[in-house]
């Protein structure tokens, strides 16, 4: 009986001593197993004579009880350690912010843009567009630009190589978007050329342009945005009209002051610089310059393929990249160019 009790409280303390479930299973072997100390015990009962066969036979069978208990006790605790540190392992921090996607936005130029041009199609302009890569004589030539005119010049406009790296003089990129208004009067008299009249052409042209300057209020490309409306009589006072009307409207401002103050461009005649000044806000009473236009040139329409005696028209160039630093008080243009998301997301 001693040696019974023994043996059990050795079982408990090897089960105890264990903290991996396989080791476990090795040491049950070693009491419960075919070659197992108990069973070897119960094996043995059978020499016994009869009267002691029983009395040993209970006890060995309540210390086999014990030891399993003891080992499906065991089993248990070590089971529950395993699926604690499982799901310590595994945790989920539901506080965590959640991985979302971020949402891009349109640029605020690019706004401006838009805003532009729903205001001239809502009086009937059309919008067209065309190479940024120009010939010369669409960028400058037909545009009434001479020869000798500073803006031809490598210092202020940027040309294109050829395959050897050699200067092209006649390919560059575009200054303006006044060659696309060229090639849609082109393209709108040809198409219109078997009639005794040609019907009225209004377009925008909106885009990128280039020019050699770099600073806080210039960059080598920026944007632009040109008008252009030819027909039978139209005339400077339609013009003043047609500006004045769309400026209050992109200001939202009724009380918006504009001025037309006489300028020079070798591509209108008479031509002005377009100002606004402001009745309300930081801005107030400050006369800006915000835009160009004027009559178009007869020699412009005439390289246009237009008949100077019989139609006018009238032109306008503006820059959408100061409209927007005005719009939102922005006071360096290069931050419309750096991509920088903490500028460019505060236009959602
Ligand atoms: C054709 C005929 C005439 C377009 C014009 C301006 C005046 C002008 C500047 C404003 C600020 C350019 O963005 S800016 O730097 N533009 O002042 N542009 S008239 O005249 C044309 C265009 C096309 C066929």
């Amino acid at each position: 009986m001693d040696n019974l009790d023994q043996l059990v409280s050795s079982a408990l303390t090897d089960f105890t001593t264990v903290s991996e479930p396989a080791r476990l299973e090795d040491i049950k072997a070693r009491y419960l197993g075919k070659d197992g100390s108990l069973t070897v015990l119960l094996k043995g009962l059978g020499k016994l004579p009869p009267d002691e066969r029983k009395i040993a036979g209970a006890a060995i069978n309540i210390a086999k009880t014990r030891v399993e208990s003891a080992l499906t006790e065991r089993r248990d605790a070590l089971r529950q350690v395993a699926l604690e540190s499982q799901l310590a392992a595994e945790a989920l921090d539901v506080t965590l912010p959640g991985r979302t996607q971020s949402r891009g936005s349109i640029h605020p130029v690019m706004r401006t843009l838009d805003r532009i041009e729903q205001l001239f199609r809502s009086i009937g302009f059309d919008v067209a567009d065309g190479p940024e890569i120009e010939s010369d004589w669409h960028n400058f030539t037909a545009l009434n630009t001479p020869e000798n005119h500073p803006a031809r010049s490598m210092h202020d406009t940027f040309y294109l190589l050829d395959a050897d790296g050699k200067v092209r003089e006649d390919v560059l990129l575009r200054t303006h978007t006044s060659p696309v208004q060229i090639r849609t009067l082109l393209a709108h008299v040809e198409q219109h050329k078997h009639l005794d009249r040609m019907p009225e052409i209004r377009v925008i042209c909106p885009g990128r342009v280039y020019r050699v300057d770099s600073d806080a209020t210039h960059s080598p490309m920026f944007h632009q945005v040109e008008g252009l409306w030819v027909g039978e009589d139209v005339s400077f006072a339609d013009l003043k009209g047609a500006i004045a009307d769309f400026l209050r409207r992109f200001f939202e401002s009724d009380d918006l002051k504009v001025r037309f103050r006489p300028s020079f461009f070798p591509f209108t005649e008479p031509s002005a610089e377009i100002d606004v000044a402001f009745m309300h806000g930081p801005m107030e009473g400050r006369w800006l310059e915000i835009a160009g236009c004027g009559m178009v040139h007869p020699n412009v329409l005439r390289f246009g393929g237009v008949d100077p005696e019989k139609y006018t028209g009238f032109a306008f160039g503006m820059g959408p990249d100061r409209l927007t630093m005005l719009r939102y008080g922005i006071n360096d243009l290069r931050l419309f160019f750096d991509g920088d998301l903490r500028f460019l997301s505060q236009f959602q």
